[in-house]
């Protein structure tokens, strides 16, 4: 049986529409899980909307509608961009589903039969925006006297009764958990800053609320709703069916990784294995966190008027561009600044250029002078004999994978791209050095060889490009013969017969040309 793979994405919170920083962290997630399917795992996806909450709760206000109208609709708007995105997820979670209030319900009578919840009073800092508590020591005071959250957020005091979480209690448990798995947290920068977090010591968390409604009751608690981070991280679990430890997911969990922007570490990295211990449940495997986006060095904002919509990036660039500058522009961890400019270019230097030229002058080379039919490899000795030039891009060609696939592990997108282009780069000398089309002429044998090589490598940097573009791979791999049933990473260890005839060849990345008005 093939080893299981679970990953999520963050659950996103509907008081607003989907931008592109969403649909960003939903495509590094999809990458992944298309890269382990291609790679024989057996994938559990899962994405969706995380609706209850006092800011969710305010937007519907606001709006003029009852939460559960309003949530509806903009579930609905983040699974269509979710779709539009091309993202394959296996399930969309949605938070005011039956399924999660028993799980969450579950959830809580657990860590409240281990002994962990007691009830108290709460009073302090609460940011709704960031659905946060905060310390005073974090907070600033703007010149009007409100005090802001480190994310800029507005907090306001609060004072009610509530349930506690006995979070300081885990201290030493979750310290050892980091120690014990390096890779837990990942980039080591939000490993080292949640580490810090944690050694200065934890305080115990208010996990209720009774001053709003929208929300999941607290089991035989009457005007007690549950904290919606309680609620929104077991997400994750209830996706596997918890608490049916019988249910056909169950066994994805623990998570093999969590997805999830920076400013969301610390509730996965230090509230959500507390939550789970305490329950009594396996923790997740890894958290990664992604870096953020900004437009043209400015932070997106309603009042700036930049914030990037992912559907409509996609109407004037193409889904597989997008996808693909959004994983080539930066690293994962690191911050990046999108622009118009920056895309063309990565449009036209890189998918126009080094590989949509490469092979449409492969292709065009074997329809004009082999009459579309797959040359062999010359066998024996004489002028189409490998050559040393040959071996060498076959080599580079064969060790691609294995690339791919450990900078993917730790989520090193912008390199395993690095890697796929070195590849293609190595591809253009060779072309360039063998000239092909001059071979037409003096040594048709040689010819073929030369173009079985290119349409080799061709094909394993189209297979391993599947994750990142999969609606131009697909069209490029039906154009070098690989059989649907062929293009798993595992298929690249059997040749393409020879002799086979190939499609017409068509550009699969036309060069981007500003519309004129
Ligand atoms: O935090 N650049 O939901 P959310 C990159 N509901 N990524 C960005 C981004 C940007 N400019 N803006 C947003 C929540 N993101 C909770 C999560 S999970 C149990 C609950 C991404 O709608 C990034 O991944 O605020 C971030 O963590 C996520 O969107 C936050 O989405």
């Amino acid at each position: 049986m093939s080893q299981r793979f679970y990953i999520t994405t963050p659950i996103y919170y509907v008081n607003g529409a989907p931008h592109i920083g969403h649909a960003y962290t939903s495509i590094a997630a999809d990458v992944m899980a298309r890269f382990k399917r291609l790679d024989g795992y057996d994938v559990f996806f899962v994405t969706g909307t995380d609706e209850h909450g006092q800011k969710v709760e305010q937007a519907a206000r606001a709006a003029g509608l009852d939460p559960q109208t309003f949530v509806d609709q903009i579930s609905a708007d983040f699974q269509d961009m979710t779709a539009k995105m091309g993202v394959s997820n296996d399930d969309w979670m949605r938070t005011t589903e039956a399924r999660h209030k028993v799980s969450c319900a579950e959830l809580w009578r657990r860590i409240a039969a281990n002994g962990h919840i007691y009830l108290g009073h709460y009073e302090g800092w609460y940011a709704v925006r960031d659905e946060a508590f905060y310390d005073e020591s974090e907070l600033t005071t703007r010149a009007d006297g409100t005090k802001v959250a480190p994310s800029g957020a507005p907090a306001a005091w609060v004072r009610e009764p509530s349930y506690f979480f006995d979070l300081s209690k885990w201290q030493d448990k979750l310290l050892e958990l980091y120690e014990t798995h390096p890779d837990f947290i990942a980039p080591t920068s939000r490993r080292n800053e949640v580490t810090s977090f944690v050694r200065g010591g934890l305080r115990d968390l208010s996990i209720s609320r009774t001053s709003f409604t929208w929300g999941i009751p607290v089991p035989d608690a009457p005007g007690h709703v549950m904290y919606v981070w309680l609620d929104a991280l077991n997400n994750y679990v209830t996706a596997c069916g918890f608490p049916d430890e019988t249910a056909a997911r169950w066994p994805f969990w623990p998570a093999d990784v969590h997805v999830v922007g920076k400013d969301i570490i610390r509730f996965h990295a230090v509230y959500w294995p507390a939550f789970l211990m305490a329950a009594g449940l396996p923790v997740p495997k890894r958290v990664t966190s992604n870096g953020w986006w900004v437009v043209e060095g400015e932070k997106m904002s309603k009042s700036l008027g930049n914030v990037v919509e992912a559907r409509q990036l996609v109407a004037t660039y193409g889904l597989d561009q997008v996808r693909y500058f959004l994983m080539r522009e930066k690293a994962f961890g690191a911050d990046g600044s999108m622009s118009d400019q920056a895309i063309v270019s990565r449009i036209n230097v890189e998918l126009a250029n080094d590989l949509g030229n490469l092979s449409q002058r492969s292709l065009a080379l074997i329809a004009r002078n082999c009459d579309g039919v797959l040359p062999a490899r010359h066998p024996g000795t004489g002028t189409g004999t490998p050559s040393e030039d040959d071996a060498g891009m076959d080599a580079v060609a064969a060790a691609l994978p294995g690339l791919v696939r450990d900078h993917l592990e730790r989520q090193g997108f912008h390199d395993a791209l690095e890697e796929v282009w070195k590849v293609i780069r190595a591809a253009n000398g060779y072309i360039d050095r063998q000239a092909p089309w001059a071979l037409n002429r003096t040594d048709k044998a040689r010819m073929g060889t030369v173009l079985r090589v290119l349409v080799d490598t061709l094909r394993a940097v189209a297979t391993v490009l599947q994750p990142f573009m999969p609606d131009s791979m697909s069209r490029m791999l039906d154009q070098l013969g690989v059989a649907a049933d062929q293009r798993q990473l595992a298929a690249l260890a059997v040749p393409l017969p020879d002799g086979i005839t190939l499609p017409a060849p068509h550009g699969v990345f036309p060069r981007y040309v500003e519309p004129t008005a």
